[in-house]
């Protein structure tokens, strides 16, 4: 397969953020089974990201989350990551670990607990300004889990008197990126369950609000691609959070469980323009039981691949068989991208770019699995469970 220059130009732009937490000890709520060389500080975590930007080439940024990832000193760990080749990413609130958000954050049904989640989120965005990240991302576990418990209506007032506090404290170049999550651990009511809640509140907030589609924050069966779709379309997609999910919000390696899915987005992202800086293409995953660093590897393999196939969509036939109402011929083109081995493809820029062409063999061969073992003793959890 020849690839055009614009397939090739548009996959070596293309950048996937990973994600802190992901380098760290992480399980389900019944058990984190340890694994040996894990990262001790956020410091730490940015050496491990370091070597999957260096055997890949296009996952130069990585994501914070606060306060997993708090530091004395921000500009120190900026400085860590440029100088291992890295750029810190967009900057991760984390309003759902603390008793007093037992019954919500910034909708919780008590000013005083929404005025300190208020102070996190403008925290985060403090920390941004520091490590010069332009993304805040905002995940709001809030809800209820009996009918009755709070009122739907003012929750909804408090979050958007809440968010437009945190609009206000945007600088220039930055902007928030509203997450929806259909349930858990709410069970009953999440204040902000879905892309068109998400949706409602940025159209109101301005341009600098954008929302993420986590694709493990679906129910089963929903077109992932459609939302995709309407929000390119109405210029409100700010990036994603990809994993796979079979069941609930699994977190598993993007592309592992449903790589037709994930390819179907990505024509989405493609057929929308959505291949700029302006969507942020970044992992939300935790490896609980597989090796960290080589999962990471394979999910940003995974969705470049995945990218590679949809840009091989033959646009000028698929339009035609549209134009006719070919429905087997339109359905043929697309599969037959799908079906592309772009593996060769991707191997041959690798060398262009000067590395080795299989990343997971490369790092295999690198010796750093070995080294951070006999290194790094105690090493971090995430987070989760900890
Ligand atoms: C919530 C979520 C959100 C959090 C992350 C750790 O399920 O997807 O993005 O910040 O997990
Ligand atoms: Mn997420
Ligand atoms: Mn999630």
């Amino acid at each position: 397969m020849t690839p055009s220059p614009a397939v090739k130009a548009a996959l070596s732009s293309q950048a996937i953020e990973t994600p802190s937490w992901a380098y760290g000890n992480s399980g389900t709520r019944f058990k984190v089974f340890a694994q040996e060389g894990v990262p001790r500080t956020p410091f730490e975590k940015l050496d491990d990201a370091a070597r999957v930007h260096a055997h890949t080439g296009v996952a130069p940024t990585v994501a914070l989350h606060i306060p997993w990832d708090r530091v004395d000193d921000y500009a120190a760990l900026s400085d860590h990551a440029r100088e291992r080749g890295l750029r810190l990413g967009a900057v991760n609130s984390n309003v759902f670990q603390e008793d007093d958000y037992k019954l919500g954050s910034v909708t919780h049904p008590d000013p005083v607990v929404r005025r300190k989640a208020l102070g996190h989120l403008l925290e985060c965005v403090d920390i941004m300004d520091a490590t010069g990240s332009t993304d805040l991302k905002l995940w709001f576990s809030d809800g209820t889990n009996y009918p009755g418990q709070d009122d739907i209506r003012t929750r909804q007032d408090r979050l958007a008197e809440a968010l437009a506090a945190v609009y206000e404290r945007l600088g220039e170049g930055q902007r928030m990126l509203l997450e929806y999550k259909f349930f858990e651990p709410a069970f009953y009511m999440t204040d902000v369950p879905d892309w068109g809640t998400a949706y409602a509140h940025c159209l109101k907030l301005g341009p600098k609000a954008r929302v993420v589609v986590d694709t493990g924050h679906h129910a089963p069966g929903t077109n992932i691609e459609f939302i995709v779709a309407t929000l390119l379309r109405e210029g409100k997609l700010g990036g994603f959070d990809f994993n796979s999910r079979f069941y609930a919000d699994d977190d598993l390696m993007v592309g592992a469980a449903d790589p037709f899915q994930l390819f179907r987005i990505m024509y989405e992202v493609v057929r929308g323009g959505g291949l700029t800086p302006d969507v942020a293409f970044m992992l939300d995953q935790c490896h609980n039981i597989e090796p960290k660093i080589p999962a990471i590897i394979r999910s940003v393999m995974n969705v470049q691949e995945a990218t590679a196939k949809a840009l091989s969509v033959d646009a000028d036939a698929l339009a035609a068989a549209q134009a006719e109402g070919d429905v087997l011929g339109a359905n043929e083109v697309l599969m037959d991208a799908y079906h592309t081995d772009v593996r060769p493809l991707l191997r041959a820029l690798r060398e262009e770019w000067g590395l080795d062409p299989e990343p997971m063999a490369a790092y295999r061969r690198s010796g750093w699995a070995e080294r951070i073992v006999a290194e790094r003793q105690g090493g971090q959890q995430a987070g989760w469970g900890a």
